[in-house]
């Protein structure tokens, strides 16, 4: 325990990096897995020494928790006591569990922006039942200004952001510390200025109207545009995609920066620092890719849709026919209204579909991809904390490059508009194809809720077995879904904030009462 604690301490002060205290870990709890009988002799008289004890939670409606696992393996080495509550777990869980085991603190995770307003809710919920410890926010999502401004104001205790897991066992340490008071008093009056700040940037924000915006859209000379028809249109299902194919569309940039070893592949190799740890963690994901395909661990399966497409304003309408049922379905898009420069559109994906009125029958393609990992063979590395991350992480990428492979495909075979393109993996990985495909959630269409519409066209609950929670993320974790577009110019942007007028029309389009659509859009409003 003494060594973790070195190995907690060294991580915390950047000495050390993630995959060396996760495998430190690891090496500690086999070693008290065979020490525990003795130890158990031993502790009768002695007290267990703990620094605090914290309930931990991915949000409800969300899935994400390889953030919040390394977050608790950090803690464990900093000889924190951790009940970790898994993923969707309800506010009243999160705080009859850390009423009823006295815990220090609770420290909420979430990756998608549904997880912030229930977040929101967890710390009011805190505040009604009055239970005055310590909040801590982390997760790739949140941010110390959406912390500041959206969460603090609904709780009374102390609330912190944590950046990193290499931070967590410093905030809690000074929140136990006995002169926490300062520690408080600095985070509230650094939260306060940031709420300031914001408060005055959306007075001064300014955003044209939404007329204005659409006045400004992209215009594309429609009669000079050539359509080209997919190759193979419709509906198409592949159940079990080659994982050793995909492991060539791997952007193991994003697989460092998981492990917080941040560096560009494979120049990280060389780096004089990160470089060794870089190769070992490198060769032992080879390993694991090795036995994830020997035991087929996970497996990977796409269903996609090439349909007819037609713009209405900031709507698509997409035709798909299933089983010789045909179906009109409206995809809602949003515009962004920031001031331009002269020449530069205020764009929204509808631009990027030719509308009806053109004559011309344009085409967008859907996707919902996923790599989900087999439970029952996944039960045997549960209690190994450095494999459990590995296969997720693994799992993560493996979603990721499937959809960079089907993109591939779609490009050349399905929809065929880019037969003969050849573009090496890192060229692909540097978008230098024609199209685009943006995710439900991404900037260009931050609305979760959309996906419903996907998954509802392309039976993605009943083919492929992906489903959604009330929040919209997607089940299994490793899942990616999206838009493709071909429009030769079309490009990936932000549509950033939104003005009331947008909300309005936007709630109005998808017939949900403006409260409701304010909801889902918090982040853009
Ligand atoms: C890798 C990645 C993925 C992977 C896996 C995600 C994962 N492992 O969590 C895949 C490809 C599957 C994916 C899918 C999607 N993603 Co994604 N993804 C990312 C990316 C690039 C990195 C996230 C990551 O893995 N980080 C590494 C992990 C270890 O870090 P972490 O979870 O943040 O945890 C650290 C800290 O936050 C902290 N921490 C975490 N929890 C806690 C808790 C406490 C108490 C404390 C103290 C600290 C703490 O400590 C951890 C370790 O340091 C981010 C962009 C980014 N730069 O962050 C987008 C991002 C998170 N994704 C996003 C989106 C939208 C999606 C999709 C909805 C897209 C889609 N339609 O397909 C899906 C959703 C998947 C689902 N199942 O629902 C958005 C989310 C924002 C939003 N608008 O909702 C982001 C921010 C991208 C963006 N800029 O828009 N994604």
């Amino acid at each position: 325990m003494g060594g973790m604690n070195e190995v907690g301490d060294l991580f915390g002060s950047g000495k050390m990096f993630l995959p060396q205290v996760v495998k430190s870990a690891r090496v500690m709890k086999k070693a008290v897995l065979k020490l525990a009988p003795y130890i158990e002799q031993e502790s009768k008289n002695e007290e267990k020494k703990n620094s605090g004890k914290i309930v931990l939670a991915t949000v409800k409606g969300d899935v994400h928790d390889i953030g919040k696992n390394i977050v608790g393996v950090v803690l464990s080495c900093n000889s924190y006591d951790v009940t970790d509550l898994g993923v969707m777990v309800s506010s009243d869980r999160i705080i009859d569990t850390a009423l009823n085991e006295k815990a220090d603190f609770i420290g909420l995770s979430g990756l998608i922006t549904p997880s912030l307003e229930e977040m929101v809710h967890v710390a009011s919920e805190m505040e009604r039942r009055k239970v005055a410890i310590p909040l801590l926010i982390g997760g790739a999502t949140t941010s110390e200004i959406h912390t500041a401004v959206k969460i603090t104001p609904q709780y009374s205790g102390p609330v912190v952001h944590v950046k990193d897991a290499s931070k967590a066992a410093g905030v809690l340490s000074s929140l136990l510390r006995d002169d926490k008071e300062h520690y408080t008093l600095a985070i509230n009056e650094k939260y306060l200025k940031l709420r300031e700040e914001h408060n005055a940037r959306l007075k001064e924000r300014k955003l044209l109207s939404l007329a204005e915006a659409r006045g400004n859209r992209l215009v594309t000379d429609w009669k000079t545009v050539n359509i080209f028809q997919p190759l193979k249109p419709g509906y198409h299902l592949m159940d079990e995609i080659d994982l050793d194919e995909l492991t060539k569309y791997i952007d193991w940039t994003f697989f460092f920066f998981g492990w917080k070893l941040s560096g560009k592949y494979p120049a990280i190799f060389k780096d004089p620092v990160k470089g060794p740890e870089a190769v070992k963690l490198y060769d032992d994901a080879q390993q694991y890719i090795k036995e994830i395909i020997d035991k087929k661990l996970i497996s990977a399966k796409a269903v996609f849709g090439l349909y007819p497409a037609a713009s209405d304003g900031d709507d698509i309408l997409v035709s798909s026919e299933n089983d010789g049922i045909r179906a009109g379905t409206y995809l809602r898009f949003l515009r962004n209204q920031e001031v331009k420069e002269p020449g530069a559109p205020n764009l929204c994906l509808a631009d990027y579909i030719a509308p009806a009125s053109s004559g011309l029958n344009d085409n967008m393609g859907l996707f919902v991809v996923t790599a989900g990992i087999d439970d029952g063979k996944y039960a045997e590395y549960k209690e190994d904390d450095y494999a459990s991350i590995m296969i997720r992480m693994l799992s993560d990428r493996f979603a990721e490059a499937a959809a960079e492979w089907l993109h591939e495909k779609i490009r050349k075979v399905y929809w065929g508009y880019a037969a003969d393109e050849s573009l090496t993996v890192e060229e692909m990985l540097a978008v230098r194809y024609r199209g685009i495909r943006p995710a439900p959630g991404y900037p260009a269409c931050p609305d979760h809720t959309e996906k419903r519409m996907l998954f509802d066209i392309l039976d993605a609950e009943n083919t492929i077995g992906a489903g959604l929670t009330e929040n919209f993320a997607m089940i299994p974790p490793a899942a990616v879904s999206g838009y493709i577009f071909a429009h030769s110019s079309s490009s990936y942007f932000n549509v950033g904030k939104i003005g009331n007028d947008q909300l309005k029309d936007y709630a109005a389009r998808k017939n949900m009462n403006v409260d409701e659509a304010a909801k889902w859009l918090a982040p853009n409003l």
